[in-house]
């Protein structure tokens, strides 16, 4: 069986639960500034969700919802310049320490690290709202600052298509030199299982996150409702095809520590059936 040598994690919903009061604010802060008077509610924002990327999404919602809307540039730069500044007010709050990271993930980050398994990054979202919310979250006085834990940082535009599409997974895997098969990657949503499995990412966990909890996540290896913590209730498993492989060091470690990913690891390279 090969060894777990490294974790994947998505950002957005993953290592914080940043969509709802965050990623939607600061969209509604731009149009603001653009003198707009758009207002993406909270469960506007959760149907929005489904398009990958915030220009993206936008456009999503100008053809949807604004038929009739003619900007004053050339579209593709209007929604660029709208973008901008909704990067500008999001990286501020984080930067602020508006959220923090969801329970366990700095737990889990640094006991994989104190274990030698690498760690990377593969999200959707633009590279400086990595750098805003890591930089922002605080860790032991021994420690790097968070973005340095990361040897990969796969971000935003940088591959020809978003999730669900493979690419960024695949583009993390490339840059660590590693083949799937040595991976375990963590995601949140529907669009980043199909990602994550798209590039061979068979060991696979989601932890559901605000937006997330009723989508059918059912095709990942596990699927909980968070990583939790020793002093905590333990997580709730939700799905997954290798629940039970994971089960007794789940219910052992009373958290996702890393002998459940291991688990995991070792559940998802058995293949299915096994
Ligand atoms: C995150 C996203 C991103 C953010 C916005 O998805 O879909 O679009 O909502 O980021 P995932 P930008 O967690 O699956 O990576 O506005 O910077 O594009
Ligand atoms: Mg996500």
């Amino acid at each position: 069986m090969p060894e777990l040598e490294a974790i994947i994690f998505d950002v957005d919903g993953t290592l914080a639960d940043t969509e709802r009061d965050g990623h939607r604010v600061a969209f509604n802060a731009a149009f603001a500034d653009a003198g707009l008077d758009w207002e993406w509610s909270v469960p506007l924002y959760g149907e929005l969700l489904r398009v990958t990327g915030g220009k993206e999404r936008i456009r999503t919602y100008l053809a949807e919802h604004r038929p009739d809307f003619s900007p004053p540039e050339a579209l593709d730069d209007f929604i660029r310049g709208l973008h901008q500044r909704k990067t500008a007010h999001y990286t501020q709050m984080m930067r602020a320490g508006s959220i923090g990271l969801r329970p366990g993930v700095l737990r889990l980050l640094r006991e994989a690290m104190d274990a030698g398994i690498r760690l990377a990054i593969a999200t959707t979202t633009t590279p400086e709202n990595v750098s805003a919310l890591l930089s922002a979250a605080p860790v032991p006085g021994q420690y790097p600052a968070l973005q340095h834990w990361f040897e990969v940082i796969a971000a935003g535009d940088v591959v020809p298509a978003k999730k669900p599409a493979p690419d960024i997974f695949d583009l993390a895997l490339a840059e660590l030199g590693l083949p799937a098969r040595a991976c375990v990657a963590v995601e949140d949503s529907d669009n980043g299982v199909r990602s994550a499995l798209g590039a061979g990412l068979d060991a696979l966990l989601v932890t559901v996150s605000s937006y997330t909890q009723e989508q059918d996540l059912a095709a990942a290896a596990l699927v909980v409702d968070g990583l939790g913590e020793p002093d905590l209730p333990p997580p709730q498993v939700v799905a997954g095809h290798c629940a039970d492989a994971v089960a007794g060091a789940l219910r052992d470690a009373a958290c996702v520590d890393l002998a459940v990913l291991r688990a995991l690891h070792g559940c998802a390279a058995a293949g299915p059936g096994d």
